[in-house]
């Protein structure tokens, strides 16, 4: 795989008229902030942009501006001169948001995934960056392409959740230094981490006491995991996006390295998501193993199974990378 340089993408950008904005299944901050940020620049660079993902826009990021390009009804197939793909570590990933792009004749594939293969014509891919979002503002600021505050907004929300608001190890020096150049351009962000961290729906807290009574612990409470049944989801009426950031609270539990979230699918598969406080614990690693992949310290799969079997099927991987003898 070649990397692209920033110049040849903002090349690309400038030369073409039709975007496609996609990112991948079950968005996230990162993955919304990325697309509505970069579909905001792009259309203020009088392009024509077209947003999608599977999912639409969340519930709970409905204030990011410029998400009237995620609500606007999927139309029939249509040809672009450009796709790009954001934040999605596989091109199965994007889901049937690639159903809405019946031809591109270039492909872009920005991403932060380690595990990214490096699916299409110009790829720009870089695991240091904690975020998607990011990047996004290098490419913008480095090629002169439009900013204002709505942009910035999007790409704050974007890397402030993807670092666990500036905490994760994956936060350097330059993402405060974005952060600075973000609120110079005018975030509020009081205002924004309000909004993202600070209001959710009662129901998610009624989840968290779910989950929180199925909590428990092995290797003398160096893992930590909780499991969503899809009775309880059904009975709470939870929303897919209920659960980002709950393993939080697993990770944050002195003693834990390693956090597992486990949540039952229809499918007769379980999603497993994993979190790491050890850079000697790669989780990616053990959800290859399962099909699925990630960052090293934030990862997840979905493993066939009931609930028990996923459950001790990866705890064992677990054990057998961490010492789990007390
Ligand atoms: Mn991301």
């Amino acid at each position: 795989m070649t990397q692209s340089t920033f110049a040849e993408i903002g090349a690309v950008l400038r030369a073409h008229q039709t975007f496609a904005v996609l990112s991948h299944v079950r968005p996230d901050g990162d993955a919304l902030g990325s697309q509505l940020g970069l579909a905001l620049s792009l259309s203020k660079l009088g392009k024509t942009v077209m947003v999608r993902n599977e999912d639409g826009l969340l519930e709970k990021y409905g204030f990011l501006p410029g998400g009237a390009f995620l609500q606007t009804p999927l139309g029939e197939p249509q040809d672009f001169d450009v796709a790009i793909a954001l934040d999605t570590a596989t091109q199965s990933r994007l889901g049937t948001a690639t159903d809405l792009v019946r031809s591109a004749k270039i492909w872009i594939n920005i991403d932060h995934h380690p595990s990214n293969p490096g699916y299409g014509d110009l790829v720009y891919i870089d695991p240091t960056a904690p975020a998607t979002g990011q990047i996004l503002f290098e490419l913008i600021q480095s090629q002169g392409l439009p900013m204002d505050p709505a942009i910035a907004e999007n790409l704050f929300v974007a890397i402030s959740t993807d670092t666990g608001s500036f905490q994760y190890p994956n936060t350097t020096a330059r993402t405060f230094e974005i952060g600075a150049e973000l609120l110079r351009c005018g975030v509020d962000v009081g205002r924004v981490s309000q909004l993202v961290y600070e209001s959710y729906p009662r129901r998610r807290a009624e989840l968290l006491r779910e989950l929180l009574g199925t909590m428990r612990f092995e290797a003398a409470g160096k893992i930590a995991c909780f499991s969503l049944s899809l009775k309880v989801a059904a009975d709470l009426k939870v929303k897919p996006e209920d659960n980002e950031g709950l393993i939080d609270h697993l990770r944050a539990i002195e003693g834990v390295i390693v956090a597992i979230f486990f949540e039952e699918l229809s499918d007769g598969k379980v999603r497993v998501s994993m979190r790491s406080k050890s850079e000697k614990v790669d989780v990616s690693a053990i959800c290859q193993q399962f099909g699925g992949g990630g960052h090293k310290l934030a990862a997840g799969a979905r493993a066939r199974g009931t609930l028990t079997e996923v459950e001790e099927k990866v705890l064992k991987a677990i054990c057998d990378v961490i010492d789990c003898n007390p």
